[in-house]
């Protein structure tokens, strides 16, 4: 019978077919061992001359890398054996025998396996990093659905922006002009709040931005929560509940994934609620106290957000920024006004910013004036300030990227390998 190799340890002792793809071989005059990848894990396969034919010994030995393949025989404990399973192969057939493969076990370059993304996926590093992914994608998902979070899909098309015009992509419409893909979820997640109460949208977003560094990616995926009558506090509660949920998670589920990127567990280990959280001007003053020329007014860049983030053995949340440096819908603080409610929160490490978010302006005349002093057109946000109108409640909400989360959870360097098929300012193939 067939079977996956991750359910190994329950077909011990048992006649099973696995369908897969040659990983590595090792042959002796008599004996050829074959790891063999079924996309769940690896099997060492044993094809001994004195157990099969000889059309079958002769086709094992000339095996190619990455040729698929179909084995049949006895599975079998064994400790020595890479996974502590082994299959006496009886048959095997060859699928397809593999051109060369480009991907060796030499050393390659970033450029030359992300030329051949679509073949590196098939690494083990790779299965470890989009294993993760996975799991902190659903342990996203199944943190808000326990907390009764609806998920509501917003369009990808769209004709308005939501952080700032300058990084839109934009398409043509038909008869009707502009769109714009998404940059964030966030406008219409609003709407669904004020239908569902509590919502969250997911999916790709988009953003043209000129930037080359190990944390952008121009696609990048975006979880986004939004809570009526939610508070910027309640949101910092949230966030941090649901990162050490996660955290919490790949733990324990994808340990042995964690190994084989050789992650230092003891660094996620420290990651529980509550997360500090200190505010912009408190950041401004460490940045100037760690000698960093940074005003009060400034952006972060990615800088900054390490200086800021190392003090620190967990994520911290920075809160209230500047008005002019943050987007059009930020609720100014009532006791501030100079500063939004917002937050966002940085990841230890040197990963920085993973989250951006806040409470949102609640008031139709606030939002239409902050739309034009962002010289923002009126028309297209008709509906957004709509929502001011009937029954108008304060919330908040906020985005999470998922690829810088993967990126920081598997300690790897750069955001491009948290993504099957990343899209980066010189890259759009594979
Ligand atoms: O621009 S954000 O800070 N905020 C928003 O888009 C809000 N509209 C979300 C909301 O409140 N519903 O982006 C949120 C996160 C940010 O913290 C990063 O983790 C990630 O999205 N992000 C990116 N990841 C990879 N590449 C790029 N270019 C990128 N831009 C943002």
């Amino acid at each position: 019978m067939h079977f996956r190799i991750e359910q190994a340890a329950a077909h011990a002792g048992q006649e099973v077919e696995i369908r897969g793809w040659l990983y590595n071989k090792r042959s002796s005059g008599k004996i050829h061992f074959l790891l063999i990848r079924d996309g769940s894990g690896i099997l060492q396969a044993v094809v001994a001359k004195q157990d099969v034919s000889a059309e079958v010994f002769a086709s094992a030995e000339t095996l190619t890398q990455e040729s698929s393949l179909i084995v049949r025989g006895m599975l079998r404990e064994d400790r020595r054996a890479p996974g502590g399973y082994e299959l006496s192969v009886a048959d095997l057939t060859v699928v397809q025998q593999a051109a060369p493969y480009p991907i060796t076990p030499k050393e390659h370059g970033v450029e030359f396996l992300m030329d051949h993304r679509h073949l590196w996926l098939r690494s083990r590093r790779q299965h470890a990093l989009m294993r993760i992914r996975a799991e902190v994608m659903r342990g996203c998902t199944d943190f808000l659905d326990a907390q009764g979070f609806l998920r509501v899909d917003t369009p990808i098309l769209t004709p308005a922006s939501v952080e700032g015009t300058t990084t839109l992509f934009e398409t043509t419409y038909f008869d009707l002009g502009r769109a714009y893909l998404a940059q964030s979820g966030q406008l219409y997640n609003e709407a669904a709040a004020a239908a569902f109460g509590r919502v969250y949208c997911f999916g790709p977003t988009f953003r043209a931005e000129k930037s080359k560094t190990r944390r952008h990616l121009i696609e990048f995926w975006m979880l986004e929560p939004e809570a009526a009558f939610m508070t910027l506090d309640e949101y910092m509660s949230l966030a941090e509940e649901m990162v050490s949920a996660v955290i919490a998670r790949v733990l324990e589920r994808r340990r042995t994934e964690l190994e084989v990127l050789e992650r230092d567990l003891s660094r996620l280990e420290a990651v529980r609620p509550p997360f500090p959280r200190i505010s912009y001007d408190e950041a401004i003053q460490r940045l100037n106290a760690a000698g960093h020329p940074t005003r009060w007014g400034d952006d972060f860049g990615g800088d900054e957000e390490t200086v800021v983030s190392s003090a620190f053995d967990r994520p911290v949340f920075v809160h209230r920024y500047p008005a002019p440096i943050k987007a059009f819908y930020m609720q100014p603080d009532p006791d501030r006004p100079e500063v939004v409610l917002g937050a966002d929160l940085l990841a230890p490490e040197g990963y920085g910013e993973i989250i951006g978010g806040g409470q949102r302006i609640h008031d139709a005349e606030l939002l239409e004036r902050r739309l034009e002093e962002h010289g923002l057109p009126k028309d297209v946000y008709r509906w957004y300030v709509d929502l001011r109108r009937y029954g108008s409640v304060p919330h908040s909400g906020f985005g999470i990227g998922i690829e810088r989360t993967v990126a920081w959870i598997a300690g790897i360097e750069h955001v491009r390998e948290a993504i099957p098929f990343p899209r980066l300012l010189n890259r759009l193939y594979p």
